[in-house]
């Protein structure tokens, strides 16, 4: 009889092929499976080959040649295909065996789906994975939910799969039920905000100081080259602005249709921000800098009809950039901020009882956001576990108080010229805000006690009160 595989994988499309391949390099012999056969026949005559795969045509099959315990992953399109395979594989797995689905699910079908296969006596978890093609080959960051027991078991496969930086593999036990997935939504609406404030900082080297793409590259590579904003969207975005299209000899970024889309874990975030009333305004302005960008005809009849000042930047030129790259830092501390906030929110209301020093240590490698950054973030919430707000740590308080004049310089140029910078200015409200002793809902209150009676309470004396307003 030939040797069972110690684990299963469905699912040969990017992440799939890529985390069965990163798994048998890594010494765990792996039964594969497909729906569409030719993709599994694909992989192994090609990139399989002489490898230590098992592929099989039929879920049976599949089944069949796992070691008990079995351990399956799942790497399908988040949805109604995750139920619809679920349901075709209940009945052939036994009590005790692992199902983790490693897409992008919503972490509310995650907590339902673990309930439903717990009748069955099977283990089912969600593990977010991060990284792209890359990270699914040469070791991702996984974020695995879900059953304890569960998590044990796959540990030793985890931990040898995942990258691995200085202080371990890019893996931790996040939480039971959906915490996988609802920490892996949050990671993607901080990398939607990371990228949303690259991209303004883009528009302003170019838009308002008129720098070139080669002169863009030179400015990110020197920022990936400094501490503070070393991270690998930074060092990516430096690679793009010196790709040049063949066909045209240009620069190939700016050919590019400037829409981009928003759905799933980026839309998500935003809406369970609202749930659980955490303000997130730097990931709802990249969302909606999305929604913006995709009514392009719209905006292009608007461009003629909307006219912007006619006021240009004639200040220093490198001086200005410097100030670009203060206030995506701080922009970026600030989306950080707004992401832990409402992972802590999260871990209260769900009871998931995450570790944020330990989700800032897994995000360090591997994953999209990995930066320098959250080796600082990672040391904060070390010192202080309780820390209400990432703001408050007194290494990015004093930070951002030094830095905060060429911000507030940089989003100030940007509305005087026209070129819009919603993230760096929603970072900056937010922080504007969060600083306040006395914000002005003081006059909300009054309003809303005016016109619907819904009483306010006194900065002087404790209670409820109401006032009959309009009578002069
Ligand atoms: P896709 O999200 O494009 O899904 C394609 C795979 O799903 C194929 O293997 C396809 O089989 C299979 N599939 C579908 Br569609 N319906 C099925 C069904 N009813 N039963 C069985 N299999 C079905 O693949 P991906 O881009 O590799 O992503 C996989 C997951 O990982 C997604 O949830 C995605 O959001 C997440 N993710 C992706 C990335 C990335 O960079 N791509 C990064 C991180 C996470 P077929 O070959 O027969 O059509």
């Amino acid at each position: 009889m030939a040797a069972l595989a110690k684990v299963g994988l469905i699912g040969l499309a990017v992440m799939g092929e890529n985390l069965a391949l990163n798994i048998e390099r890594n010494g765990f012999p792996i039964a594969v499976y497909n729906r569409t056969e030719a993709k599994t026949k694909e992989l192994m005559a090609t990139r399989a080959k002489g490898k230590n795969f098992i592929p099989t045509f039929t879920l049976e099959a599949f089944v069949a040649a796992l070691e008990p315990p079995r351990k399956i992953i799942i790497l399908v399109k988040a949805g109604a295909p995750v139920d619809a395979l679920l349901k075709q594989l209940q009945p052939l797995l036994s009590p005790g065996d692992i199902v983790i689905d490693g897409g992008n699910s919503l972490f509310t079908d995650t907590e339902r789906r673990e309930k439903e296969y717990a009748q069955a006596d099977l283990n089912f978890m969600g593990m977010g994975v991060s990284g792209g093609e890359e990270g699914a080959l040469w070791g991702p960051s996984l974020m695995p939910g879900g059953p304890i027991v569960a998590y044990q078991a796959m540990e030793p496969i985890l931990t040898k799969i995942a990258a691995q930086v200085t202080d371990g593999p890019c893996v931790t036990y996040i939480g039971p039920g959906g915490a996988g997935h609802y920490v892996k939504m949050v990671h993607n609406g901080i990398e939607y905000g990371d990228m949303q404030l690259i991209a303004e900082a883009y528009d302003l080297l170019k838009n308002v100081v008129g720098l070139t793409p080669a002169e863009i590259h030179d400015v990110f590579k020197s920022w990936n080259q400094g501490e503070e904003l070393q991270s690998f969207l930074i060092e990516i975005t430096a690679d793009i602005f010196t790709y040049i299209d063949p066909e045209t000899h240009q620069p190939l970024v700016e050919l590019i249709l400037d829409k981009a889309g928003q759905k799933g874990t980026g839309k998500w975030t935003s809406q369970n921000a609202l749930d659980l009333g955490i303000a997130i305004p730097t990931i709802n302005a990249a969302i909606e800098s999305r929604i913006i960008s995709s009514f392009k005809d719209q905006r292009v009849a608007a461009s003629s009809v909307l006219t912007g000042p006619s006021h240009f930047y004639t200040g220093d030129k490198q001086k200005f950039i410097d100030s670009v790259a203060s206030a995506l830092y701080c922009a970026k501390v600030c989306s950080y901020a707004q992401g832990m906030a409402l992972l802590a929110a999260a871990s209260s209301e769900y009871k998931y009882n995450l570790t944020l020093t330990e989700l800032s240590r897994i995000w360090k490698g591997g994953c999209i956001i990995r930066a320098n950054l959250l080796d600082k973030i990672q040391q904060a919430f070390k010192h202080n576990p309780l820390l209400p707000n990432l703001l408050v740590d007194p290494e990015f308080a004093q930070e951002l108080t030094t830095k905060q004049e060429q911000w507030r310089e940089v989003v100030a140029t940007a509305a005087k010229v026209g070129v819009p910078c919603t993230a760096m200015s929603a970072s900056l409200g937010y922080f504007d805000s969060y600083r306040s002793e006395r914000l002005p809902l003081n006059l909300t209150q009054a309003q809303r006690d005016f016109f619907g009676a819904h009483t306010y309470e006194r900065i002087d004396k404790p209670g409820s009160f109401h006032t009959e307003w309009n009578i002069r």
